[in-house]
């Protein structure tokens, strides 16, 4: 279980964002094993999994390479893994109507034959390739992905990409996954950029479709960590050729279903959905065993020991109808939050009136159209909701818990209340708090005053974890584990040029202080507010070291990567550590490389994904999968770099 509860989306947003009012289940992925395979980072590991094993294991990950982890997690359905097979879905199920077979159960012959392989363990072959990637709301190469000149180089084939890596020797490579002798460059065809700022990733995108700002658009704003719905407002319209991202995704959609009448039209798609957190999945693999249908340990069985195979009839012509008007699926099956559904009922007939109809169903043709769906879908902005959810909840725990909604049973939050001013967001079982007037959120609470289980395997507060690879690893209880060696297995990042003076440093790189991740630092006010660029804080002692006095512009290298930034010495940073908060775009006042004699990079040029097996295990209680909630993450704050003073003055 995360430690708090983050992002959990409120449930009509989750709805509309994944169309779960028209089509289940949806396409959703962890990112850091799919970048870890995209990025070729995987070839770049030099650690088996096994290293970390206690010597008092039981030999659960001998012998595997993280990459064979992850080709496991995707074949028994621990994780998503997104392209499935090495095979297009489309064609599979066509087989499957051909041979007079059920798709799931064709797919399945196929897999067990060894005829139809996962991509997870051929990522490298070009059927497996990801090829088109549209990037909304984030600043994937500016900002956030861990191992950015992986990205250039092997996913955008950018040719100066400061990789200086080795890989790893044939007896260090997967033995599941196929290893390719050339790692191949360039995988992507077609890389879109949706952003209202030239940040980093539009410089490196294809197409770039500039977006409405804040104040030339109607939109929400809710985040998990403060208790509030606001409201964006259209001061201005959108200037130029900027749009909305509502339009340009409603234009997306138009276009797309006219191409699709001759190009696509009605297929059957099959999704391999994993095994998911707060559904009955979580017991599909008990005991904490791990038993690989692949190595005959038992039966390939759909969401038992592989993931679920769900057919979904996908009728590509009307993409852009059912982008306008609310799906059915909405109230037939409701929002799930935690497991528990919400079925909105008087609210469908609320927003035809609020919205109007198209094909008798409610519109959702303009922005405000999709803000008031969502407030009506959430039991956070919809009290009736949330005291149908306490019900629901009532029922399966047997205490009573309807009462702590029904202070606003009659509230409903609609799109007019929050552009009068921000509204606070009311008690849901979506959620574990109980505000209320006089009470802010606080996570778990419910579970703590009202006796509702915990959502883990003993509905306890759990720290014990009894699953094999935990075990195997020594952490089936919270343990102290050092930082790791990674000097002893990369060997030195030090230049070893003559009469350099050079420092070996841990590399930190957390959130910004004067800026959220990539936005709001390049405006003149923040640009003039610290150094007007990328900085390195160290500590006063290593810089002495290695004569760099404070503002001096230095290089910070290693295997994975170049930066070049002003220092800022400090003695609040101790000894040995290298801060750089997170994360300056690269075209923001940054000089040439020494090393490279390219541009120095982001924070992120030194860093790599490095996956943690144990964050991959799935199918296990509160260990199973859920959008933004449970999977791996980059873990990148074991890296070392190399820092030493930038020669003469800087170039740009
Ligand atoms: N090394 C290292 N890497 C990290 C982290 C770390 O601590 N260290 N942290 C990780 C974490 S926790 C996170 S959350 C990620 C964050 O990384 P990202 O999700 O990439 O975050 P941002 O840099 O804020 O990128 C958001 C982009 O969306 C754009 N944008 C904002 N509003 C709108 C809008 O209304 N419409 C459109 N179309 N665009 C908009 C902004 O201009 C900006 O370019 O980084 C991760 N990466
Ligand atoms: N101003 C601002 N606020 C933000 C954001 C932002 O970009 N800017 N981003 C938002 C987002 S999306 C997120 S996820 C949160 C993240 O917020 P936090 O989780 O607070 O993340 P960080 O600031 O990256 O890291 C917290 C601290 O962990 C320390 N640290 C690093 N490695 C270790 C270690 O091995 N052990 C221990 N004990 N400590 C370590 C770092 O030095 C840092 O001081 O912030 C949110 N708020
Ligand atoms: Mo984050």
């Amino acid at each position: 279980m995360s430690a708090q509860e983050k992002v959990r989306p409120i449930s009509g947003w989750s709805t509309l964002a994944f169309a779960l009012d028209w089509n289940r289940p949806p396409r959703q992925q962890a990112t850091s094993p799919f970048w870890f395979l995209a990025s070729d980072q995987f070839r770049f590991q030099r650690t088996r999994a096994d290293v970390y094993s206690t010597p008092l294991g039981n030999g659960a990950l001998r012998g595997m390479h993280v990459a064979d982890c992850n080709a496991l997690a995707a074949r028994l359905g621990w994780m998503p893994s997104y392209p499935t097979f090495d095979r297009n879905p489309l064609d599979l199920t066509r087989e499957a109507a051909e041979a007079g077979m059920e798709a799931p159960a064709y797919v399945v012959e196929r897999l067990k034959a060894q005829e139809l392989r996962f991509a997870a363990e051929d990522p490298d072959a070009p059927e497996n390739f990801p090829r088109v990637l549209t990037l909304w709301r984030a600043n994937l190469l500016g900002s956030s992905s861990k191992g950015h000149e992986y990205f250039l180089r092997h996913v955008l084939g950018v040719e100066d990409a400061a990789v200086r890596n080795v890989e790893a020797e044939p007896d260090q490579r997967p033995t599941d996954v196929v290893w390719h002798d050339e790692a191949p460059t360039g995988k992507f065809d077609l890389f879109t950029t949706i952003d209202f700022r030239m940040n980093g990733s539009a410089l490196y995108s294809d197409v770039v479709l500039p977006a409405a700002t804040w104040y030339e658009k109607y939109d929400l704003s809710s985040t998990d960590l403060h208790p509030f719905v606001h409201s964006f407002n259209q001061a201005v319209p959108p200037p130029w050729e900027a749009k909305t991202d509502f339009d340009i995704f409603g234009r997306v959609a138009e276009r797309f279903s006219e191409l699709a009448v001759e190009h696509l039209g009605t297929r059957t798609d099959l999704v391999a959905a994993p095994l998911l957190h707060d559904t009955p999945d979580e017991l599909a693999q008990p005991f904490g065993e791990v038993r690989d249908w692949k190595r005959g340990e038992c039966e390939p069985v759909p969401g038992k020991t592989m993931p679920k195979l769900v057919p979904v009839e996908r009728d590509y012509t009307a993409v852009y109808r059912k982008w306008r008007a609310l799906g059915p699926l909405a109230e037939q099956l409701g929002s799930s939050a935690k497991g528990i559904p919400l079925k909105p009922t008087v609210e469908i007939d609320q927003l035809r009136a609020a919205n109007g109809e198209i094909d008798g169903r409610p519109a959702l043709t303009r922005d405000v159209h999709m803000c008031e769906a969502i407030l009506a879908l959430s039991g956070v902005t919809n009290g009736r909701l949330a005291v149908e959810g306490f019900k629901g909840l009532e029922q399966r725990t047997g205490t009573r818990l309807a009462d702590i909604a029904e202070e606003h049973a009659d509230v409903r939050i609609t799109f007019g209340d929050t552009q009068v001013q921000p509204r606070k967001v009311l008690a849901s079982p979506e959620w574990s708090g109980m505000e209320s007037r006089e009470r802010r959120y606080n996570p778990f609470t419910i579970n703590v005053e009202r006796n509702v289980p915990f959502r883990t395997l003993t509905g306890r507060q759990q720290l014990y974890v009894e699953h094999a690879w935990m075990l195997e690893y020594g952490e089936a209880l919270p343990t102290y584990r050092p930082p790791l060696n990674v000097l002893g297995v990369v060997g030195t990042q030090l230049s070893g040029e003559e009469g350099r003076k050079e420092l070996h440093v841990r590399w930190l790189s957390p959130h910004n202080k004067w800026s959220i991740h990539s936005e709001f630092q390049d405006n003149l006010h923040m640009l003039t507010l610290f150094r007007g660029g990328p900085v390195v804080w160290l500590s006063d002692v290593d810089a002495r070291e290695i004569e760099i006095a404070d503002n001096d512009w230095c290089e910070v290298f290693n295997r994975n990567g170049v930066i070049v930034a002003r220092a800022v010495v400090s003695h609040r940073i101790p000894p040995g550590i290298g801060l750089m908060y997170h994360s300056q775009d690269r075209h923001v006042n940054v000089p040439l490389s020494e090393i490279t004699e390219t541009r120095g990079g982001t924070d992120n040029s030194v860093t790599r994904i490095s996956l943690k097996p144990t964050h991959l295990i799935g199918g296990y209680a509160q260990l199973s999968y859920g959008f933004n909630y449970y999977g791996p993450t980059g873990t990148q704050r074991d890296e070392m770099v190399a820092v030493r003073k930038l020669l003469g003055k800087p170039v740009y």
